[in-house]
């Protein structure tokens, strides 16, 4: 699934507003921790070495999707470069989940109370891609308030591996998993989705700023507080300075246009809001890591360059990590003020549980784009409210 050219109606401007030039999942790379001999090179690369896409299922209306959605067929080329079609492959539809969009109840006014509650409806697209035993929900969320949720939804099969075992106390040895049921064993592994997010926040030159939170201390006698805390917005210039490594400290990280400003004076952007801060365990000279060097950081900035869209190589099931973002990350061109493509990877570590077996309740990850000082304020602030009957 590639969405392109993602905007959004500015009511107050009048005009549609650029986001996204282009977002997909550029690659997946799923390492068994297995180190028997059948399984060691289980280390896949499901977008390179299978095809996110070509791996697209035909949808099940009512199940996959609900009543109100619609949905789209899909062509790809087969291999002798005939075409094939994937029936369903996505759905679109209007989603209320019972949530609430804005609300407030003012109650400080004398004799008054003022209620006003909006429902949180939202726009989804999702496919569904099966690689063997796994199945993977895609879904982009378009909300009314210009916030973009992607989520990945992992359920499926584990992959086990048969064993004599019956019983945990029969074990001696490292066996690389869980005993799921007796003689099968579901191996440890992750699941790292890299998506390749080509942002025009309000135009294409865009700039990648680190806004860090930092604890400062209050030494003089101006307050009677210890310490409070201060923003350090930082805009990174080349691609060395873009590498994102979350977890170790909080931080804002926006994607601004430089040359706009909101009449406020701030400068016009996205926020990426990560949802996890998984990265790898493999040691980076470990030959899969090396292929998959592009999962090192949880982000990375680069400079646009059209043929840069498959963050494990042009040729990802021959790699020998010559062709990955890292490699194209180390060119360090300027990106400031620049088309830029963020890259960012969305991780699992997979310990298996018993009822992952013998089919896995999806288990859900993402991130979100959401817009900071793009809008002059609120822009769902008048939002209508659905007609009484409205109930996707
Ligand atoms: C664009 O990317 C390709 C593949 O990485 C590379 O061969 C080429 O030199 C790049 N072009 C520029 C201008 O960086
Ligand atoms: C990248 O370029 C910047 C600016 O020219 C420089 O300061 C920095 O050391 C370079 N980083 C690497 C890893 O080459
Ligand atoms: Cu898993």
């Amino acid at each position: 699934m590639i969405i392109s050219l993602v905007s959004i109606y500015d009511l107050e401007k009048q005009q549609s507003r650029r986001v996204l030039n282009k977002g997909h999942i550029s690659e997946m790379f799923v390492p068994y921790m297995d180190l028997t001999e059948e399984w060691q090179r289980r280390t896949f690369f499901d977008a390179g070495e299978y095809g996110y896409g070509l791996c697209s299922m035909t949808l099940e209306p009512l199940r996959d999707c609900p009543q109100n959605a619609v949905f789209m067929d899909a062509y790809f080329a087969k291999q002798d470069g005939m075409p094939r079609k994937i029936p369903k492959a996505f759905c679109i539809f209007e989603r209320y989940a019972g949530d609430i969009m804005w609300r407030h109840t003012e109650a400080t006014i004398p004799g008054k109370t003022v209620r006003e509650v909006r429902q949180d409806v939202s726009l989804v697209v999702r496919t569904v891609s099966t690689f063997g035993n796994y199945d993977y929900v895609n879904d982009w969320e378009f909300k009314q308030s210009g916030s973009i949720k992607v989520t990945v939804g992992l359920t499926g099969m584990v992959q086990v591996r048969g064993t004599t075992y019956t019983h945990k106390d029969q074990m001696e040895e490292d066996v690389y998993g869980t005993l799921v049921a007796e003689n099968s064993i579901a191996i440890h592994h992750d699941h790292f989705l890299t998506y390749r997010l080509d942002l025009d926040v309000d135009g294409d030159a865009n700039s990648f700023v680190k806004s860090k939170l930092r604890t400062t201390r209050v030494n003089d006698r101006r307050s009677s507080r210890k310490s409070y805390w201060t923003v350090d917005s930082k805009t990174a210039k080349t691609e060395s300075d873009a590498r994102i490594k979350l977890g170790s400290e909080p931080a804002e990280l926006l994607f601004v246009n430089p040359n706009k400003k909101t009449k406020m004076g701030n400068l016009i952007g996205y926020r990426l809001i990560p949802e996890g801060v998984t990265g790898p365990l493999l040691s980076r000279d470990d030959h899969p890591q090396i292929r998959a060097a592009f999962t090192n950081y949880n982000g990375w900035v680069t400079a646009y360059n059209k043929s840069e869209k498959w963050a494990g190589g042009l040729y990802a099931d021959q790699s020998r990590g010559d062709d990955t973002l890292a490699v194209w990350s180390n060119r360090n061109r300027s990106i400031e003020n620049e088309d830029i493509v963020l890259w960012y990877t969305l991780g699992f570590h997979h310990v298996p549980y018993q009822e992952d077996y013998p089919v896995m309740p999806t288990l859900n990850g993402g991130f979100e784009l959401r817009p900071s000082n793009f809008f002059e304020s609120n822009p769902v602030l008048k939002v209508k409210q659905p007609k009484e009957e409205f109930s996707p």
